[in-house]
């Protein structure tokens, strides 16, 4: 009796487990964000992967850099890097204009973090970039600045405490997952805002501003987000 419990129970297994892969194989790719369990990767979200994207980083799942949709205010840029320059202003000894070599001859550093939406959504991801200290070093931050101002080529901007940029150490990334940042994700530089929520995390970077003033109002800080921005975490 058990042995035929067994074979019945084994049977249902192979069946649901063969049944589970049609689905993804031909479902819409709706159908499979509704359906699945969290943990599986759609067909939807592997078409999203680029050649030779790192998936993986110490055993844990990497999200696609280029995500399911884009809700920038002004859609996609797509910078000519020949005619692009990365300023340092504002509370500066002496600003600086820095061609994008310029900045990847800086020391890199490697790291995975999260980028969290207001909207719900998130995406792990191994990020390369340089330290924003580094940058704004070689214009010379004077002691009066508190602030920094990030300008993206679409016109966008938020800020950062410069405190939390020095000691959280973070970067301002032009690779994802190995690969050079792709357009959807801010080629070429995104601010890296650890733990703080996507409206903080400038892509299309152009100008980076050392500024006094902790109250200034990014984009959508003017619309009424915070402007610490950082992300409550209730389960740590
Ligand atoms: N230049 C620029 N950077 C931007 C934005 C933007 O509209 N323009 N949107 C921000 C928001 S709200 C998020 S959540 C992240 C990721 O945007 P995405 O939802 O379009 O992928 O980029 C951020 N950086
Ligand atoms: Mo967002």
């Amino acid at each position: 009796m058990k042995k035929i419990l067994m074979c019945i129970c084994a049977f249902l297994l192979i069946s649901f487990v063969l049944l589970g892969c049609a689905e993804e194989n031909g479902a819409s790719p709706s159908e499979n964000m509704v359906n699945e369990p969290p943990d599986v990767v759609s067909s939807a979200t592997k078409e999203r992967y680029r050649e030779n994207e790192i998936r993986e980083y110490q055993g844990a799942r990497l999200d696609p850099a280029i995500g399911p949709r884009d809700n920038s205010i002004k859609g996609v840029q797509n910078v000519d890097i020949d005619k692009y320059s990365l300023s340092v202003s504002g509370l500066v000894d002496k600003p600086v204009s820095l061609e994008y070599g310029d900045v990847l001859k800086l020391d890199a550093y490697q790291r995975k973090i999260t980028l969290y939406c207001v909207e719900g959504w998130d995406a792990t991801i191994l990020w390369e970039g340089v330290l924003l200290k580094d940058i704004m070093d070689i214009a010379g931050i004077k002691k009066e600045a508190n602030t920094v101002i990030f300008h993206a080529v679409d016109g966008y901007t938020t800020s950062l405490p410069l405190e939390e940029i020095i000691t959280n150490q973070l970067i301002l990334a032009y690779s994802a997952n190995g690969l050079e940042l792709p357009p959807e994700m801010g080629y070429p530089f995104i601010v890296v805002a650890e733990d703080k929520w996507g409206y903080k995390w400038a892509r299309w970077v152009s100008e980076i501003e050392l500024s006094d003033n902790p109250n200034y109002r990014g984009y959508w800080e003017q619309q009424g987000y915070s402007i610490e921005g950082t992300i409550v975490r209730t389960n740590k």
